[in-house]
């Protein structure tokens, strides 16, 4: 007996550490034994669930489960005719039938909660009831999550109601299996053409979403396979709607308008064919009768090739209205993406601007579309950008039903191999008042329909999630997919609340792990837009190919209309009436003179809305070139702090987790310095403006590979040529192993010794670094970076510190090539090491 308490006592105590390995796949709902249970420990230890609904039994089993894992005693279902103190969970209906003296404090929206206490034969009952069943769901989670961030118990009570009725997350995945712009692994649905067998994933993926109140997902790429609406595809949909179900969280797919013709055997897709009417309310019923709570369909029509109603000189308007009318009596919804633009611009055509479509195309159709169809919006009139304005076109609709489409999947935003918390991007949108009708209007009030009165709205959020363990691949990635739901919720949180719950609730309740995480959350957008793209230019990532590393002349010249329009003299898209493109002319007046003055447009969006010269000042002082220099410096240093920050954190957090955010946070300090060195030298070289402050283009702690003495290498051009440092690089091309030696001349002391090299998707080449011909390093190129060129998307470094240094050692660096990867190399930078490592 002595032995068991004792080794009971181990167990509870190595399962209070902190620090227990973790891989992230319990994302947010980690249910980790509390430090202090001890205020928790007057509630009660058994839950009733009302009803057999999925939803209520699994609200159930989670409370039962979470709190016994973090109380650390057992929290059991209990029977409704206990006198005992208990957890209750039902619909207020249900509750007001339990406990007839009881009432709701205010009025619930649907899917919206109340937890309170209610005194009854002596006893206090915690009531959690919904005003349906998912409402019900979502006053647990909220309860538990108050117990895992060690919140007073007395504000567990609480009444919360959804702001948006639709909030969903979009999943871009492929049938064979593959996600496009994914970045955690292959789809947790689909695989070869088919729905997965196993859906664990997807049951698991469905608990994270509801816990933040997502209830619906669609779960395939808007560029639709025809696929998807076979009749051998459907069981295998209510399949993957089985799994959502227990979790409130409703099936809905993307479909290819083309699919009468393509799948359906007829010989066209007119919206307005009566044929083509019958096949899709024939299909829906189909659906509908395998998947009861089909929530509906998401279409990208007549944008990046898919096929859409201009083919027959219809509207969007016909096909939606068309799509929508099928699904209307199953109480399904249309969302119909705004993202529609002629990809084909004519870049010598000043007047031409990608910016102006959505609003063009769809502002003249407000009050055509049914009110079971939504209108899905990206925040911005481009595309996920790191920054750019509200899309105009929340303001443009005020008869039909709009829902914001943001970006959780970090397409433009670093991939989730950097740490970009999008939480402050996307409140800043939703906070930004539209000043229709010279009214109040933030885009938020907008899509929850509150603004022009519209009986639905919403959010749609491009997740990815992946197979990877812990869901998005980047630890900290996380955050985002949280934060997006909670928005989606109440988009009046603020970011910083955010911030801290998520990280509360990811790694504890260590007030310095939670000071310093969301002090590296909280700027990192900002740190982000600083070494990409500042002033409104956009991303300036290579738009042509992976959406990652620095490429700004890959805006130019061609149709796709992500330009920046920098030429010798100036930069900046001109989209003002009086001269430019006209796009500022979308926007209600007040915000349309904002922008369209120089004397009042934000200097972080005007380069999206003017053309100005580099010399022109911004209103924080400095001239656009200047200050586009500046924040590539203060950006890159930015992220070069992270690193330091999370080292702070050792041994405060499990050691997987630490280990995995420490080796992407130094490989992004590297890759932002990578992007500084080629915005810097790119607009250096268009301006031919030198930086005031002697930085760009001088970089004295840098050894070129070219310049060093090569044996094997070859001197190679980088492509684009400022994703090199000087514009060269070398590779190992027909040879086993190649190497560049240099004799160092620097004063003896101790540095830091980085190699700045190319790692590709492919092969895994091997380095080493020899110091007097003695080995002081080796590593290997097994990245997977998005590319396999000598550029920025894989550009990276290996850095070594401390290392002791005289005037005349000989550094050789040796590379040997693997798998059609050269072993290239860019230069050896020795900087003095930070005395903190010496
Ligand atoms: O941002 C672009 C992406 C495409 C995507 C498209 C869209 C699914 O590069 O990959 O296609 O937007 O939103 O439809």
């Amino acid at each position: 007996m002595r032995w068991l308490k004792l080794l009971l006592a181990v167990a509870l105590a190595l399962e209070c550490a902190s620090v227990r390995a973790e891989n992230g796949s319990a994302g947010w709902l980690r249910y980790a034994p509390l430090a202090n249970a001890q205020p928790y420990q007057s509630l009660p230890a058994a839950v009733v669930p009302l009803d057999r609904s999925p939803e209520v039994q699994g609200a159930a089993r989670e409370l039962t489960l979470g709190l016994s894992k973090m109380l650390g005693h057992p929290v059991l279902e209990g029977d409704s005719f206990s006198t005992m103190p208990e957890f209750v969970i039902g619909t207020v209906t249900e509750m007001e039938h339990r406990f007839p003296q009881w009432k709701p404090s205010a009025q619930l929206r649907p899917e919206g909660y109340t937890v309170a206490t209610v005194h009854d034969g002596g006893h206090i009952y915690w009531v959690i009831a919904g005003a349906d069943v998912r409402g019900a769901l979502y006053g647990t989670f909220h309860l538990l999550q108050q117990v895992a961030e060690e919140k007073d118990p007395a504000s567990f009570l609480t009444v919360s109601s959804p702001a948006e009725q639709v909030r969903w997350v979009d999943q871009w995945d492929n049938l064979d299996g593959s996600i496009e712009r994914g970045y955690a692994g292959p789809s947790i649905f689909f695989a070869n053409g088919h729905v997965r067998t196993d859906l664990t994933r997807a049951g698991a993926y469905a608990r994270l979403l509801a816990s933040v109140g997502i209830n619906g997902c669609a779960v395939n790429n808007v560029n639709a396979d025809v696929r998807m609406l076979t009749p051998e595809m459907i069981p295998q949909l209510a399949r993957i709607a089985a799994a959502f179900r227990p979790w409130g969280v409703r099936l809905a797919i993307s479909v290819d308008l083309s699919s009468p013709q393509a799948i359906g055997g007829l010989d066209t897709y007119d919206p307005k064919s009566q044929k083509v009417i019958a096949w899709w309310d024939k299909k829906v019923d189909a659906i509908y009768a395998q998947i009861p709570d089909f929530a509906g369909f998401v279409v990208k029509a007549d944008s990046e090739g898919q096929p859409g109603p201009s083919k027959y000189g219809r509207t969007p308007a016909d096909a939606a209205n068309m799509l929508a009318r099928a699904l209307k009596p199953h109480g399904g919804v249309l969302l119909y993406r705004a993202f529609v633009y002629n990809h084909h611009l004519n870049w010598r055509d000043p007047k031409a601007d990608r910016g102006r479509a959505a609003y063009d195309i769809f502002h003249p159709l407000d009050d055509k579309f049914d009110d079971n169809v939504i209108i899905q919006i990206k925040y911005g009139p481009i595309d996920f950008q790191v920054r750019e304005p509200a899309s105009p076109l929340f303001a443009g609709l005020r008869h039909t039903n709009e829902a914001i489409e943001l970006e959780i999947t970090q397409e433009y935003t670093g991939q989730q191999r950097q740490l970009v918390y999008l939480v402050p991007l996307w409140k800043h949108i939703l906070d930004f008042d539209m000043r229709a009708g010279g009214k109040y209007t933030p885009v938020k009030q907008i899509v929850e329909g509150r603004s022009f009165n519209r009986p639905l709205g919403g959010f749609a959020g491009v997740a990815n999630v992946g197979l990877d363990a812990n869901w998005l691949g980047h630890p900290l990635a996380m955050a985002n997919l949280y934060g997006f739901g909670r928005l989606a919720w109440n988009p009046n949180l603020m970011a910083s609340t955010i911030a801290e719950d998520w990280t509360r609730l990811t790694f504890g309740n260590d007030p310095h792990v939670v000071s310093t995480i969301d002090a590296m959350l909280l700027p990192s957008w900002h740190i982000y837009e600083e070494y990409t793209g500042p002033l409104g230019l956009g991303t300036l990532t290579n738009i042509l190919g992976s959406h990652y590393g620095p490429d700004p002349q890959s805006a130019e010249h061609n149709g796709w209309g992500q330009w920046i329009r920098a030429e010798h003299n100036g930069v900046g898209m001109d989209r003002t009436v009086a001269t430019g493109t006209g796009y500022i002319g979308q926007y209600p007046p007040e915000v349309a003179q904002r922008y369209e003055s120089l004397e009042t447009c934000p200097d972080d969006l005007l380069l999206f809305m003017h053309h100005v010269p580099y010399t022109h000042r911004l209103h924080s002082g400095p001239t656009v070139i200047q200050y586009i220099y500046n924040v590539h410096y203060a950006g890159a240093q930015g992220a070069a702090n992270y690193v330091a920050e999370w080292k702070s954190l050792k041994g405060r957090i499990d050691e997987p987790r630490y280990e995995h955010v420490l080796r992407l946070l130094t490989y992004q300090a590297a890759e932002a310095i990578v992007w500084r060195d080629a915005v810097n030298d790119w607009f250096h070289a268009q301006s031919g403006i030198a930086d005031a402050q002697g930085r760009v283009g001088f970089h004295p702690n840098r050894i070129e590979a070219e310049s060093m003495h090569l044996d094997g290498y070859v001197t190679v051009t980088a492509t684009p040529w400022e994703t090199a440092s000087g514009g060269k690089a070398v590779a190992c091309v027909g040879r086993m192993e190649c190497s560049a030696t240099t004799t160092l001349t620097r004063p003896a002391g101790i540095y830091t010794i980085g190699v700045q090299y190319f790692d590709y998707r492919q092969g895994v080449s091997i380095y080493t670094l020899l110091l007097n011909d003695k080995m002081v390093a080796t590593w290997k190129a097994d990245n997977t970076l998005p590319g396999n060129s000598i550029s920025g998307d894989t550009s990276t470094r290996f850095t070594l510190s401390p290392v002791e240094l005289r005037p005349g050692d000989v550094l050789k660096v040796v590379g040997r090539p693997n798998g059609g990867e050269p072993a290239p190399v860019d230069y050896v930078e020795i900087t003095p090491a930070p005395s903190s490592s010496r």
